[in-house]
């Protein structure tokens, strides 16, 4: 896909800096999606942006000549409305709760064609707990095909522990999930997945703007669309799907890890966990 020449300048209601404004329940995830969350350790959102908002963007990264860094934001303003998206919003307060905080960390990742992949890795630095304290928000300004490199992730690997030397050298695993979207897209993930960015085979350099946005204050209840009758029942049933790639004594371990990060979503966990998202590095 290449930009195309309708060209887009920041919406004047974009609120700057991001802030956690007040959430339109409408976009608040349900139980399903949130006990989804807790299994998988990450969601896809997909929403509709203004016509030329992704094409913009893919062309104001595409000419750039230096790596912003943290300063990416102020290169492309438009990155506020992707993630001020009532749908990506909403999905960040639910996980998050509502005075989620967008950190200052930020880095826009361009994967140029070459035969090259990235190492398996988790880019927190592998505190344990079972929470959902810190999450990415992996956005793509284009399709992401099969051949241009995707984000590769692994499910559910937000509850393992692994040296992250060793994980360095591990190939393919069973169950990976190549992050192949559409423009758009905004792939949310729990801060210990393990992921990487693949070889890209395609012509063109594949963007992805990877921001983090951290929790501020430990939940005291739901802050999603909770159900009260039908939530629990939705939520056991998920957990206790058997883990596709792992052994018996892993899959009965994994589902009281679920149901204990849902029980700290749902406030019923009194010890808070101090986890900080990292400013610096990747
Ligand atoms: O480029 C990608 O898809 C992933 C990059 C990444 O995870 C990183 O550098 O931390
Ligand atoms: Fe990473």
């Amino acid at each position: 896909m290449t930009a195309t020449a309708t060209t887009v300048t920041p919406s004047p209601v974009t609120p700057r800096p991001w802030t956690a404004k007040p959430i339109d329940r409408q976009y608040l995830l349900s139980d399903e999606q949130v006990a989804k969350f807790v299994v998988h350790g990450y969601m896809l959102v997909t929403p509709e942006h203004r016509a030329g908002v992704n094409e913009t963007i893919d062309a104001q990264l595409s000419a750039m000549t230096r790596n912003p860094g943290n300063d990416i934001l102020d290169e492309v303003p438009l990155l506020y409305e992707v993630y001020n998206h009532p749908m990506v919003r909403g999905a960040l307060a639910s996980l998050l709760g509502h005075d989620v905080a967008m950190h200052e960390h930020r880095h826009w990742h361009n994967r140029g064609p070459g035969p090259w992949s990235q190492g398996w890795h988790q880019d927190s630095t592998n505190e344990r707990h079972h929470q959902v304290r810190v999450v990415l928000g992996l956005y793509y300004p284009h399709d992401v095909t099969p051949e241009m490199g995707p984000t590769v992730i692994l499910p559910g690997s937000h509850f393992r522990n692994c040296p992250t030397d060793r994980m360095a050298t591990y190939g393919n695993i069973r169950g990976q999930v190549p992050v192949t979207v559409k423009a758009g897209t905004v792939a949310i993930t729990h801060y210990d997945i393990w992921h990487g960015g693949s070889i890209n085979r395609s012509s063109r350099v594949r963007h992805m703007l990877k921001f983090l946005f951290n929790r501020t204050s430990e939940p005291t209840g739901p802050a999603w669309n909770h159900d009260p009758v039908k939530g629990p029942a939705i939520a056991s049933e998920y957990f206790g799907h058997w883990s596709p790639n792992t052994g018996q004594s892993d899959s009965y371990k994994e589902r009281g890890l679920r149901a204990e990060c849902w029980n700290h979503l749902m406030g019923k966990t009194k010890a808070p966990v101090e986890t900080k998202a990292s400013s610096g590095g990747y």
